[in-house]
C-alpha cells in the first residue's frame, strides 16, 4: 500500500535536511555515510522479512536479482557499489530523488534507464505501513527486476512512452498500465501464480493478500483493460493483473499508443472491483476485504 502517482509530487525546491540541493532532474546526492545504525538495522529488518517470505510467492528472476541487493551491503545499498554490478548487467543505475517526482522527470529518468529511488527510509512505527514510496519500496521492491534483461527493457519503453504522451488521459493510461504490471502484476508460472510487482514484493501484508486471499479478482492481463481501471492507493488491489510472461508484458506495449489512446478515450473506465464479459478471470473473488 504506498501513495500512488496521484500523491502530490510537490516542488521540493533546496532540500537542507538532505544536506545539498536537489538538482534540476530532481536527483541528490545518496550521501550513503549519512545514514544512521537505526537507518541500517530498519532496512535489515525489513529485508530479513521479505527475504524469508518472498521464497515460492515471488517470481525467480525476483530472487535472482536479491542476489545483487544482498552483495551492495548488508544495511542500505550504498548505490555506487549497487549501481557497478546493475549497470553491467542491464545499463541501469538508480539514482538519488527526495521522494515523488513529476511524471515528465520519471519518464525522462526511466527512458535513460535510471530508475530514481527516494533517499529516505521509513521509521519503525511504519514498518507495515507507508504512505509514500520510501527506499525501501524502491529499491528492495523495483531493483531486482532491473537486473532482468526483458523487464528491464520494458521499464525503458515505458518511460519512452511516457516521453511521447501528453495530454491528461494518456497520462493517466500510463499511470494506470504502470500501476497494474510494475506495482501490482502477478505472473503465470508453471509452478502457480507469482508476484513480481514491487508494491507487493516490499510489503509483507501485501505479498500474503495478493497470492492468497479470497477476496480480489485476478485477471488476465490486457492492455485496454488495464488501461481503462481504476486503481486504489491507500490500501490492498480489488484487482490484479497476470501476465503469462515478461516478454508477454513487453510485446503487448510495444506498439504505438496513439490509436489505443484514442479509442481508450471513447470507453468508460471501469471501478477496480468490476468484472466484464470481455475479462479472463483467473480467480473470482468475493470482495469481503474491501466490503
Ligand atoms: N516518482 N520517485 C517516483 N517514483 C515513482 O514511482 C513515480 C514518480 N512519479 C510519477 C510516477 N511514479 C507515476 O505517475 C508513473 O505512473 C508515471
Ligand atoms: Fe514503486
Amino acid at each position: 500500500m504506498l501513495a500512488g502517482p496521484e500523491a502530490s509530487t510537490q516542488d521540493k525546491g533546496s532540500s537542507p535536511e538532505l544536506g545539498g540541493s536537489v538538482r534540476a532532474d530532481y536527483t541528490i546526492d545518496q550521501n550513503w555515510n549519512d545514514y544512521s545504525a537505526e537507518d541500517h538495522a530498519i532496512w535489515r529488518a525489513l529485508f530479513d522479512r521479505q527475504a524469508k517470505l518472498l521464497p515460492g510467492r515471488v517470481v525467480p528472476e525476483f530472487l535472482e536479482g536479491l542476489d545483487f541487493l544482498a552483495v551492495a551491503s548488508d544495511g542500505i545499498p550504498d548505490f555506487r557499489r549497487l549501481n557497478e554490478l546493475l549497470a553491467k548487467a542491464t545499463g541501469w543505475t538508480i539514482v538519488a530523488v527526495p521522494g515523488l517526482v513529476p511524471d515528465a522527470v520519471f519518464f525522462d529518468h526511466l527512458a535513460n534507464r535510471r530508475f530514481p529511488a527516494t533517499r529516505w527510509i521509513r521509521s519503525r512505527e511504519q514498518l507495515d505501513y507507508l504512505e509514500e514510496p520510501d527506499l525501501f519500496h524502491d529499491v528492495f521492491g523495483h531493483v531486482p527486476l532491473l537486473a532482468n534483461q526483458i523487464f528491464a527493457d520494458y521499464m525503458q519503453a515505458y518511460g519512452r512512452g511516457g516521453l511521447r504522451a501528453s495530454g491528461k488521459g494518456a497520462l493517466q493510461y500510463l499511470a494506470r498500465l504502470y500501476w497494474y504490471s510494475v506495482e501490482f502484476g502477478l505472473i503465470r508460472t508453471d509452478e502457480g501464480l507469482r508476484i513480481y510487482g514491487a508494491g507487493i514484493a516490499s510489503s509483507k501484508s501485501e505479498s500474503l493478500f495478493a497470492l492468497e486471499s479470497v477476496s480480489p479478482n485476478r485477471i488476465v492481463f490486457d492492455l485496454e483493460r488495464v488501461m481503462s481501471t481504476r486503481y486504489r492507493i491507500d490500501d490492498f488491489q480489488e484487482c490484479y493483473f497476470v501476465i503469462n510472461s515478461f516478454r508477454h508484458l513487453f510485446e503487448s506495449t510495444a506498439q504505438d499508443f496513439a490509436p489505443i489512446y484514442r479509442r481508450l478515450d471513447g470507453c468508460p473506465d471501469y471501478d477496480p472491483g468490476v468484472v466484464l464479459e470481455c475479462d479472463e478471470v483467473l480467480t473470482r473473488g468475493n470482495g469481503s476485504y474491501h466490503r
